[in-house]
């Protein structure tokens, strides 16, 4: 995301393109747009155009000023499935991202890592990285966009956070379940109940049918596909239910911590 590195995109000015697209958009969206952030990452999330290059931009543009309040279905709509893509569509490579350079990433061990559990559950104990792996499983090719205008399509496996959360009986009342990270600054993200319980919010185990990559959050990451990118927390060391805002890494410097559907 907000690294010193950015990625330039040739010919367009960002800031630009979003409030040529909130001024072509009608007045719902437009509010609804604004109210979760205005962020080039969510003006992807809207129309599905990535914006690395220019001929998308344009694309994009052509998009916006064709919709009606009936794309919030989409957007703004916590129940929308997020679109799935054929094996032919994967990005390779796909891209890494953190705040620091893939050699820094957190390097775990996946023998002595556990997954802790805590707050609003009946069931507190830890997880060791082969009992998660024995739970039922699923794929999906999905689109992650991350809020600097970037978008690559992957494919992960692992468990629906949903089925989880109710193995570990969760009160799923609760507003929100809070992960850490093992990043060495830290990293922590807050995911609201609705999205926790998303069909497709999932418990990651694997990329592209391998175990997931150090790059990309081995042990085990959470998959948000209806969420920019960094709602996706990597390196996961421990998830909290509660009923308290504990803020986030992005979502302390200004990020919406909204930020998809
Ligand atoms: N632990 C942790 N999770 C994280 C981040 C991070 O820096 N640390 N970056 C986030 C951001 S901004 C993005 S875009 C994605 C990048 O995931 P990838 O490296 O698998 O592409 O991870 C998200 N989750
Ligand atoms: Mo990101």
């Amino acid at each position: 995301m907000l690294r010193k590195r950015r990625f330039l995109v040739p010919g367009v000015d960002k800031r630009l393109l979003v409030k040529d697209a909130v001024k072509v958009m009608p007045d719902l969206t437009r509010r609804r747009f604004i109210t979760a952030g205005a962020s080039l990452g969510a003006l992807t999330l809207l129309t599905g155009c990535d914006v690395l290059d220019s001929d998308s931009a344009d694309a994009m543009l052509a998009r916006v000023s064709k919709f009606n309040d009936a794309v919030q279905s989409w957007m703004f709509n916590p129940n929308a499935m997020a679109p799935t893509f054929p094996e032919s569509a994967i990005t390779k490579p796909f891209p890494f991202n953190g705040y620091y350079d893939v050699d820094d990433a957190p390097d775990i061990d996946g023998k002595d890592w556990k997954l802790e559990v805590r707050g609003l559950v009946e069931n507190k104990n830890s997880w060791t990285l082969d009992e998660l792996y024995k739970l039922p499983q699923v794929n999906q090719i999905t689109r992650h966009i991350c809020v600097e205008g970037w978008s690559a399509i992957g494919s992960w496996t692992g468990t629906p956070l949903r089925d989880f959360l109710k193995l570990i009986g969760a009160d799923t009342r609760a507003k929100y379940v809070w992960f850490q990270c093992a990043d060495k600054d830290g990293y922590n993200s807050p995911l609201d109940m609705e999205s926790a319980l998303h069909p497709q919010t999932q418990m990651t185990f694997k990329f592209g049918n391998e175990i997931l990559p150090r790059a990309y959050g081995f042990p085990m990451k959470i998959r948000v596909p209806t969420k920019l990118g960094f709602k996706n927390p990597k390196y996961v060391v421990s998830m909290e239910v509660t009923n308290d805002y504990k803020g986030g890494y992005w979502e302390d410097q200004g990020y919406n911590s909204f930020s998809g559907s």
